[in-house]
């Protein structure tokens, strides 16, 4: 079944309209799903609230939810359980690394950065799969969203990069562990899209023209290509595919 009426899944990391995870809550609200917005801190309060209210006919519901605080993430999916009951995926769109450490050589990378860059991109994907598996009793779906530069050296991308390669592993042994629940753990790996993250980036405009002259299909992905694969992962369409990365690129990845 494609509609994803009477399903409901929650949604990290809308920071604003440009985010990943707006194309992917547009995406499933266009489906019939029912969403549950968590954000980083109270300055996204406002912002994700509005637009949320933009999604006709929805009925959203938010949590405050800083991924480095174990109990912040106990609390919301606490609170989701008493609020929803029951869900049937996660969207998990959320990195961070000092913007100091997203260009020249890797090698520059602080203990300090490089921890926190693993904390917050790769390590809350396990935290807070943890948390929301008691609340997946129908089986459920849980998407990350990853990128290139952990599977291979991408100019400036550095400790993210490795983070990356941290959050791919992190989500196969996701998937292991919770396959036999029925839950499945996919990454999308999207080509470069211009958020506020993407800013951070070191020469991030060269890495799009890159994408337009190269990449098989010649164009940059768009946030709503990313949130119709997710839709995708979500739905049925998708109940054989566990532990595995769809590159949402314009097939750039397959370039040597
Ligand atoms: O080119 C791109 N934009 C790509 C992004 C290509 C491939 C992958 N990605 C990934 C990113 O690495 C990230 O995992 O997609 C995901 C979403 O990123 P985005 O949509 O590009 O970026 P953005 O709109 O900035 O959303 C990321 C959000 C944060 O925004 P802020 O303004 O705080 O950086 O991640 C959230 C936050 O909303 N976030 C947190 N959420 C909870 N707890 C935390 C935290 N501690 N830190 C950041």
């Amino acid at each position: 079944n494609v509609s994803l009426e009477g399903r409901t899944y929650v949604i990290m990391g809308v920071a604003n309209k440009r985010s990943i995870a707006w194309g992917i809550a547009t995406s499933l609200h266009k489906a019939g799903a029912r969403l549950i917005f968590t954000y980083a801190s109270d300055r996204f309060e406002k912002p994700v609230k509005e637009l949320a209210a933009t999604l006709e006919g929805q009925d959203s519901l938010f949590y405050e939810c800083d991924v480095t605080d174990d109990e912040a993430i106990e609390t919301t999916f606490a609170q989701i359980k008493e609020d929803v009951g029951v869900i049937h995926g996660l969207a998990h769109c959320i990195a961070f690394a000092k913007k100091e450490e997203l260009k020249g050589e890797f090698l520059n990378t602080t203990r300090d950065g490089f921890l926190l860059a693993h904390n917050i991109s790769a390590y809350s994907l396990a935290a807070v799969a943890k948390a929301a598996r008691p609340l997946m009793t129908e089986g459920g779906s849980i998407v990350t969203l990853t990128y290139l530069g952990g599977e291979r050296v991408v100019e400036n991308y550095n400790v993210m990069g490795v983070a990356k390669a941290s959050l791919d592993a992190t989500m196969r042994y996701l998937a292991n562990d919770l396959g036999k629940d029925g839950i499945r753990v996919n990454a999308i790996s999207a080509g470069p899209i211009r958020t506020l993250s993407a800013k951070g980036v070191g020469d991030f405009n060269s890495i799009l023209k890159e994408i337009e002259e190269r990449a098989p299909l010649r164009r940059t992905v768009t946030q709503e290509d990313v949130g119709d694969t997710a839709y995708f992962l979500m739905s049925d369409l998708s109940r054989g595919i566990t532990g595995e990365i769809i590159h949402v690129d314009s097939g750039y990845n397959i370039l040597g």
